[in-house]
């Protein structure tokens, strides 16, 4: 079965999403470095590693499916930001906005039959989870232990044992 063109549009567009999430993502990495947070930092590249996955699975899906993939414009991220803290409510801020698209795209899979993209969306949708946990309960840490001090160096360790 061919990929219809409004579903074609809507995985180029979910394309975009993601890279602009890897975007983010190195933004914050740099944001932490400059605040000599090279554990945080650390944790934010595999995090816009992992997102350039993500498109890169669409990507291919797309082109398995016989479309032809469509690279739109990303917008400028933010730069400075108000402390870890910030960073990581705008983290899970921006992964329940992905999960609200995955969702969509997910119904509009389901509404055009269109199972095979379902399943590939099933994994995101699982990924999205996934996502909203882990950048939830690092937020939760940070605001145990607060924007500085012994219990943030710890917690600057711990994120730099993640793996890329
Ligand atoms: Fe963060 O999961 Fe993709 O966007």
């Amino acid at each position: 079965m061919e990929l219809s063109k409004k579903m074609q549009d809507a995985l180029n567009e979910q394309i975009k999403e993601e890279i602009a999430s890897a975007y983010i993502y190195l933004s914050m990495a740099a944001y932490c470095e400059s605040i000599n947070l090279g554990g945080f930092a650390k944790w934010m590249v595999n995090q816009s590693n992992e997102e350039m996955s993500h498109a890169m699975k669409f990507y291919n899906y797309i082109y398995d499916r016989g479309g032809r993939v469509v690279l739109e414009a990303l917008d400028k991220p933010a730069t400075e930001f108000g402390g870890p803290t910030d960073v990581f409510e705008k983290t899970l801020a921006h992964e329940q906005f992905i999960t609200g698209r995955i969702h969509k795209l997910y119904a509009m899979a389901s509404e055009e039959k269109d199972y095979a993209s379902l399943g590939v969306l099933q994994w995101f949708v699982d990924e999205q989870v996934e996502e909203e946990k882990t950048a939830g309960d690092i937020l939760e840490m940070l605001k145990m232990v607060g924007d500085k001090g012994q219990g943030l160096i710890m917690l600057d360790r711990q994120l730099a044992q993640r793996g890329g």
